[in-house]
């Protein structure tokens, strides 16, 4: 006999099925534990953790009257970026909640990103990728910037950029960096091919090899390969390489530059 709808639980019926527990934190708790103290960056924040994609402009706008634009990003739209990954990670959100924070957090970064001063000379050019096959371009636009507010043309080549493109791109630009990420264990092996290519074609220039599927040894693992674990940290070690340095010494003194020594 069929149980009528209203005898049956659906505290039990509506649950993943595909992990063994249910986490019961909720993003009010995360966001307790995890959002900065400061009130403007928790505000920022918190449009991202809440999705309120119609508010965030506005609370970006008013932020970057009291605070710097790339502290904005980072102290306030990342941050709420990362409750948001944390509670994906604890299958408290899903993928349209992370796609939907995603796209807020894009929205608040164009606004920000209009006031981070500009027009110097060019320190120099990079090309910034994200792996072929990966669709992950939210810490590649991060890191992209920072580049462009600490003196550095971009090239932007978007996300899921085939290996012979960023080649050929490679060739004719003649950037002096290029970086790649990868948020992918699938995809994050691009890098050793391009590397190989990169070689095979003459180039010498340094290949940063970053994302959450990458770290420093596998970044370590290929000739050219460099690693730069958060966005911040890339400007430090392009200024090296303006001085000079190859990927051999950028190496050898990673953990000095970027400790900012
Ligand atoms: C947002 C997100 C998405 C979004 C991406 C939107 C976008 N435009 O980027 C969408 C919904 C599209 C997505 C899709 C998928 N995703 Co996803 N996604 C995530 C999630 C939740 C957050 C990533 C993120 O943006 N974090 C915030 C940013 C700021 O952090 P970040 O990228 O790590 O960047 C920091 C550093 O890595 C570094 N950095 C990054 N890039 C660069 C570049 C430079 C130059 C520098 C210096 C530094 C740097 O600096 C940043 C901070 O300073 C992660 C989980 C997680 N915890 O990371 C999963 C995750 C990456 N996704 C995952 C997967 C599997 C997928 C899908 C395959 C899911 C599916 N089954 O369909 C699809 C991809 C399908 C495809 N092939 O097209 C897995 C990857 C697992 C693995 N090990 O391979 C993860 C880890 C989730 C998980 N635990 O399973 N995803």
């Amino acid at each position: 006999m069929l149980t009528k709808p209203a005898e049956a639980d659906f505290s039990i019926v509506l649950r993943r099925y595909d992990i063994e527990q249910q986490v019961v934190v909720t993003p009010e708790e995360m966001a307790k534990k995890m959002l900065p103290k400061d009130e403007v960056f928790r505000k920022v924040a918190e449009e991202v953790l809440y999705m309120r994609f119609k508010t965030v402009g506005p609370s970006v706008a008013e932020a970057i009257k009291a605070r710097a634009p790339l502290d904005v990003i980072n102290n306030g739209l990342v941050a709420g970026m990362e409750v948001v990954a944390k509670l994906y990670a604890e299958h408290v959100y899903y993928l349209p909640e992370i796609m939907m924070a995603a796209k807020t957090m894009e929205i608040g970064i164009a606004i920000a990103e209009r006031q981070v001063p500009g027009g110097r000379d060019s320190k120099g050019t990079v090309i910034m990728h994200a792996a072929e096959g990966d669709p992950h371009d939210i810490g590649k636009n991060i890191a992209a910037v920072m580049m462009k507010s600490s003196g550095y043309d971009v090239v932007d080549l978007g996300r899921d950029v085939p290996v012979s493109d960023l080649v050929a791109e490679t060739v004719k630009v003649k950037p002096m960096l290029v970086t790649g990420t990868a948020l992918m264990t699938t995809t994050m092996t691009a890098f050793p091919a391009e590397a190989k290519l990169f070689r095979e074609n003459g180039i010498e220039t340094p290949l940063m090899g970053c994302g959450g599927a990458v770290n420093r040894d596998f970044a370590n693992s290929y000739d050219l390969g460099i690693y730069s674990e958060k966005a911040p940290q890339t400007p430090k070690i392009a200024d090296k390489i303006r001085e000079g340095y190859d990927w051999k010494k950028i190496r050898e003194e990673w953990d000095d530059i970027v400790g900012g020594k």
